[in-house]
């Protein structure tokens, strides 16, 4: 049996809630698919494969198209990417969703939690520091955030729990035949 190796991409403000799901989806998917699962979470890939990228429009693009990149070439060999980064752009989310749309199959969550809430938890007082200008070019205060109009599902972790929104992601999955 081969089945063909899926990614999902979640895309979201700071604090909007992707690496919660991104994780959670993560643990869900082990319970009821065998295939291991990729996660590349925004904030730990900037530690790694894209260690000395920035915050500029350029340095964000780049830093997109790599876990894009890696996450075509995991479903390639039919497995299982799940992306956390802001992705701030369409054009960048659309190139992925291209590249892996060759390979294999792509879906987009737009985790859409508003900028408001996403400030009022200020898990790590980023918005703070970029409202006080010592974080330049911070998505949402001092960068623009792009809402994809492409989205396959929308989620705001404000008005659902985390449980919820993983199911959501779930059913969309088994919905689909991915998993
Ligand atoms: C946005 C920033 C910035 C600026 C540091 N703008 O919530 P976090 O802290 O843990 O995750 C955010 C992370 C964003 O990196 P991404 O790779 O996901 O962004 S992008 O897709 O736009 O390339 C945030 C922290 O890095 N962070 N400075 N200026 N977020």
């Amino acid at each position: 049996l081969h089945r063909r190796g899926f990614t999902v991409f979640f895309t979201g403000l700071s604090g909007a809630g992707k690496s919660t799901l991104a994780r959670e989806l993560r643990d869900e998917l082990a319970q009821c698919d065998a295939r291991e699962v990729t996660l590349l979470d925004g904030d730990v890939v900037r530690r790694s494969l894209c260690a000395g990228l920035g915050f500029s429009a350029e340095d964000r693009s780049r830093n997109v198209r790599r876990i894009g990149w890696v996450a075509a070439e995991v479903t390639r060999h039919g497995g299982v990417a799940i992306c956390a980064p802001i992705a701030p752009y369409g054009a960048d989310r659309a190139d992925v969703r291209a590249r892996v749309g060759e390979v294999g199959e792509f879906l987009l969550v737009h985790v859409a939690t508003p900028l408001r809430e996403c400030e009022r938890r200020d898990r790590k007082g980023l918005y703070a520091r970029a409202r006080s200008g010592d974080l330049p070019q911070f998505t949402g205060v001092s960068a623009p955030y792009e809402s994809p109009e492409d989205a396959d599902l929308v989620l705001d972790t404000s008005r659902l729990p985390v449980r919820d929104c993983v199911a959501q992601v779930l059913a969309l999955l088994r919905e689909r035949g991915w998993v």
